[in-house]
């Protein structure tokens, strides 16, 4: 069997830079990817209209002085195509690809203690062994079937946003049905509804959504950038989301309603996705100053849904501002003063089945050419869930996370040595920018990885004690906000019989970080070494 130092599974922002930076200190690594290209996130989620809502100069690699000078973002916000572009320009100009299997999905990987080694079985081609199994396969990446009876019967095309074909879709001129109104399907039904004849968006849970503020970067933009990258990377590395904003320290009621809604109106109208969170310091811990802010998106509704049903259906009332992952859209509340644009409200009107020609529920058959299902991802536990991992004495992880998952520091969890997470639960990666998040975790193992060379140890495995310990501190910041009261993917309630578990740390990066490095620098405190 082919042995490596370390074999990752996935080759999007976080398996890339594994690869440059274990390369570079003389380990042998293999990246094992399910899809033909580089990319992970960005390379499945080719929906129309995709994009990050983080702004091109923070959703980007800080590690590489060459990519900085010679890649140029486009517009203010990055396109998924854009963001594909970049992460096949980096892996050709790191060379990168030569360590990559694509086309191929991890399907095992089995601990064995006597030679502090794991076995990866792979869906074709022999399994490999390695000493250090690091699974970067995304946070948020397993799409989420729909749950709903009779799929197979449409005749129709369906589509998952988190799993978009490679080829064109065109919707021109037909009836088209969209599932699910997170983010994916905000972006996607903005996208396409000037193409579609009707467009029926079937909503579970309305949401909160901004404007999306995009434009394209002026000749120059990009040279300015770069004369203050260093130091707008920096600050967001210790900043609590991963972008360069400083918190508030503000409350919501140290100002008049005047100014109050003043500050709120311009986050509205002229910055980026997270002004709204970043105007008062307790939005996220105060239910009163929450409702202010709640209030003010709820007005916007109003102001620009003509039809008050309408508009009371897409109001968000049942969870505070922000405890679900906000939406962006630029005429997405216009978009239903539309004629041909429908919304069914699937608490008044569910959905009983998909037929052959469309989709039945509680008030008749209504037909359709394609449904859509953006019904979002098994978040967090879902990519290392569908791999059959074996640990110490035969224990399944899946067994193991059976009541939620346990890690230290979102690392690492115990009873499986060696095997390390990128933005797992018990981290804060969804809560931030992601790169940084990634970027923190990989430079985090690499020293790990060297110190244990160093050293002499083959094996790493968290003490459960400690394990226990971060996890109720997981659980004991988020009880301190708002985030438990709603029923989002942070919690696992969209994925049917998903334990219930807030799975972020909420602590911040720039404190997490602190964290992780004072563990480092005390010897990898909580952590037990072979
Ligand atoms: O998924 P979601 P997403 N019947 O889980 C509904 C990131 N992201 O793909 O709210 C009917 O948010 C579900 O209803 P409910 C970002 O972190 C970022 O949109 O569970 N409806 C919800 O409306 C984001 O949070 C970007 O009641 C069903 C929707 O489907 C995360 O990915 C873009 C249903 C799913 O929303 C996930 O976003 C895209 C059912 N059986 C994604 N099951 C940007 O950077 C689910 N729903 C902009």
């Amino acid at each position: 069997m082919e042995r490596f130092d370390v074999v990752v599974v996935g080759a999007g922002f976080s398996g890339l830079y594994l690869i440059q930076k274990l390369r570079d200190l003389g380990f042998s690594v293999l990246v094992v990817e399910a899809a033909s290209g580089v990319g992970g996130t960005w390379y499945w989620n080719a929906y129309p209209g995709a994009r990050c809502d983080v702004e091109s100069f923070d959703y980007c690699y800080s590690f590489s002085p060459e990519i900085e000078a010679e890649w140029d973002w486009s517009e203010r916000y990055p396109s998924q195509p854009e963001l594909l572009r970049y992460l096949n320009f980096v892996a050709d100009r790191l060379n990168l690809r030569p360590h990559i299997r694509f086309d191929t999905r991890v399907t095992s990987a089995t601990w064995n203690a006597e030679d502090a080694c794991w076995t990866v079985g792979c869906d074709r081609g022999e399994p490999v062994v390695c000493r250090h199994f690091i699974l970067a396969g995304g946070a948020i990446s397993v799409p989420k079937p729909p749950e709903i009876d009779g799929i197979e019967n449409f005749l129709g095309p369906t589509y998952h946003t988190g799993n978009w074909p490679h080829v064109p879709v065109d919707f021109t001129g037909q009836r088209v049905a969209i599932i699910g109104t997170g983010s994916s399907g905000v972006q996607t039904s903005t996208a396409i509804v000037d193409q579609v004849a009707a467009l029926t968006i079937f909503q579970r849970t309305p949401n909160y959504t901004a404007p999306l503020i995009n434009y394209p970067l002026e000749p120059g933009a990009m040279d300015a950038f770069r004369g203050i990258a260093a130091a707008r990377h920096e600050k967001s590395r210790h900043s609590r989301q991963g972008i360069p904003y400083d918190f508030p320290t503000r409350s919501a009621f140290d100002v008049s309603d005047d100014e109050r809604e003043a500050v709120y109106s311009h986050a509205w109208e002229n910055s980026h996705l997270f002004a709204l969170r970043l105007t008062f310091r307790d939005l996220l811990t105060d239910e009163a100053a929450n409702e202010t802010v709640a209030e003010f998106v709820r007005g916007k509704i109003r102001e620009i849904v003509s039809d008050p049903v309408v508009a009371e259906k897409l109001t968000p009332r049942s969870y505070p501002f922000s405890t679900k992952r906000p939406c962006i859209g630029r005429g997405y509340y216009e978009m239903f003063n539309r004629d041909h644009v429908r919304l069914v409200d699937l608490n008044e009107t569910p959905i009983l089945r998909m037929t052959l020609a469309g989709i039945e529920t509680s008030e008749g058959e209504m037909p359709f050419d394609a449904v859509i299902f953006a019904t979002g991802f098994d978040a967090l536990t879902g990519a290392a869930g569908r791999i059959d991992i074996a640990g110490c004495d035969g224990q399944m992880l899946r067994s193991k996370w059976a009541g939620g998952p346990e890690t230290y520091l979102g690392l690492m969890s115990s009873g499986f040595p060696n095997l390390f997470l990128i933005t797992g639960p018990g981290s804060p990666g969804p809560l931030t920018a992601m790169v940084k998040s990634i970027e923190q975790h990989v430079d985090w193992i690499a020293d790990c990885l060297v110190w244990m060379r160093d050293k002499g140890f083959t094996s790493i495995d968290p003490v459960v004690e400690y394990e226990s310990a971060w996890m109720a501190h997981v659980q004991e910041v988020a009880d301190g906000t708002l985030y438990p009261r709603a029923n989002s993917w942070y919690v696992g309630a969209n994925v049917p019989g998903k334990p219930r578990r807030f799975m972020p740390y909420l602590g911040g990066l720039g404190v997490y970080r602190a964290k992780c490095d004072a563990v480092a620098q005390a010897g990898y405190e909580g952590f037990e070494f072979v």
